[in-house]
Order: structure tokens, then sequence, then C-alpha cells
């Protein structure tokens, strides 16, 4: 039986990253004097490499190959700092949007006693900072664990943080189920063995999802009372 729904934040949650970690990654350049700006089909490009400092460690391997590597990761670190305090500030003022069907599912969740859980690459303080931005409908403490990047020394694909998440959660991979939007989270949550429904956004849909449950365009909006609907998603 299902015990708990796991989910993944960056675009399954919600959408934070074409008008949240870009455009907050954008602002850390142009504070630090830096001509490097990320549009949105580049942006699309960079998410190959999951963590944001990682991230910008890649581009900067390609941009400034002559920076030395000391000086290169520092200056990653201070502009990923910088990003974060961008980002929040921005989830903050509710520049993010939630995903459809996402608080649905969370509140059906609730009510059935199936337990949340939270897997994600980002830190837990963007984490908490758009749970709280989602107000009543979605309390941090409505999460049973919040797994983030301080809690796993790899990021997706790796499974590490997946595994946190059943350990903690004290479950085997086949009571749960994971959602997620991408094949890095997918890859993932499929190597600890935990069945995955992706619901892709305009990034992650020509993705390779392989292995996944089901792949739908979104976590839609119940058609059918939702009585019947309820029965259906948690047998
Ligand atoms: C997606 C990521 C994150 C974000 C940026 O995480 O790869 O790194 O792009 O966030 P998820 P940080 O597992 O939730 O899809 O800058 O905090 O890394
Ligand atoms: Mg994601």
């Amino acid at each position: 039986t299902l015990r708990a729904l796991i989910f993944d934040v960056d675009g399954t949650l919600a959408d934070t990253e074409r008008d949240g970690h870009r455009i907050a990654f954008n602002r850390a350049f142009a504070d630090a004097g830096l001509p490097w700006h990320w549009d949105v089909a580049g942006y699309g490009e960079l998410l190959a490499v999951t963590g944001g400092r990682e991230r910008l460690l890649h581009f900067m391997d390609a941009h400034v190959p002559q920076m030395a590597q000391a000086e290169r990761e520092m200056l990653a670190r201070r502009l990923h700092q910088r990003k974060t305090d961008h980002y929040l500030h921005l989830v903050e003022h509710g520049a993010i949007a939630w995903r459809p069907g996402v608080l649905r599912l969370i509140a059906q969740a609730r009510e059935a006693g199936v337990a949340l859980a939270i897997a994600t690459t980002t830190t837990r303080a963007n984490v908490l900072a758009l749970l709280k931005h989602a107000g009543d409908a979605c309390p941090a403490e409505a999460f049973a664990v919040l797994g983030a990047a301080e809690d796993s020394e790899r990021k997706k694909p790796d499974p590490g943080i997946y595994f946190h998440v059943l350990d903690r959660l004290g479950l085997a991979p086949g009571q749960c189920i994971a959602v997620e939007d991408s094949q890095a989270g997918l890859q993932a949550s499929r190597a600890t063995g935990i069945a995955t429904v992706v619901t892709v956004n305009d990034y992650t849909r020509l993705q390779d999802f392989a292995g996944a449950l089901s792949v739908v365009s979104d976590l839609g909006e119940p058609t059918v009372p939702a009585r019947h609907l309820q029965g259906l998603a948690l047998r």
C-alpha cells in the first residue's frame, strides 16, 4: 500500500527555474559587474547540470577558462550565495507560480493519511521559503521529511537524497511514489526503486523518461467529483 508521496521541488512543485533561479543568477551577475546573462533557452541547456553552484562552475569552465581553479570556486560560491538571496526575495514576493494540481494532491494525501516528503537538490532555505509562500495550503509541517541539498553529498541523478528520505521515513521504496519533473530526478528516484510519476514542464518535456510509472503534462485538476478521484489516486 501507498504510505508516502515524495515530491521533487524545482519544476515539480512550482515553476522555479525560468522565473526564479535563472533571474536570480542574472541579478547576481549584474551585482558583481559581470557581463553574463542567461537567457531562457540557454538556461535550459545549463539545467543538464544539477545544482546551482555546480551549474555556474560548468558555465565558468567555458567562459573564464583562464581563471585559476581556486579563484573560480571562490567566485562561484560568492555568486551562488548572492543568487540565493535574490531567489529568496523573488519567492517571497510571489514571482514563482505553483504548478497545477500540486496543492490539491497534497491536500488529498494529507486527508488520506499518506505521508508527504521532499527530495530536492536545492537548499532547505529555498524550500522553506517556497512553502511559506504557499501559506496554509502547504505548511512545512505537512512534510514528514524534508530532504534537501544539505542532506546528500551528491546531487541528482545520484540517488543519495532519495535514500536519505526513505531512511528518514522508515519506508521501503515499494511503499512510496515519487513525483519528479526531469530525467535527472527520475534517474535518482528510480535508482532506489521508487515508482515515479513525471510531470513535465517546458524545460523537460523532450527528455527521456524511460522507467517512469507515467508521464503527464501536469498534475491537473479533477474533472470528476473529488471523492471518486481520491479513491483512484490513493488506493
Ligand atoms: C533542481 C536543481 C537546483 C536548482 C537551483 O533541483 O538542480 O540546483 O536548479 O537551486 P530539484 P540551487 O531537485 O528540486 O529539481 O541553486 O539551490 O542549487
Ligand atoms: Mg526538478
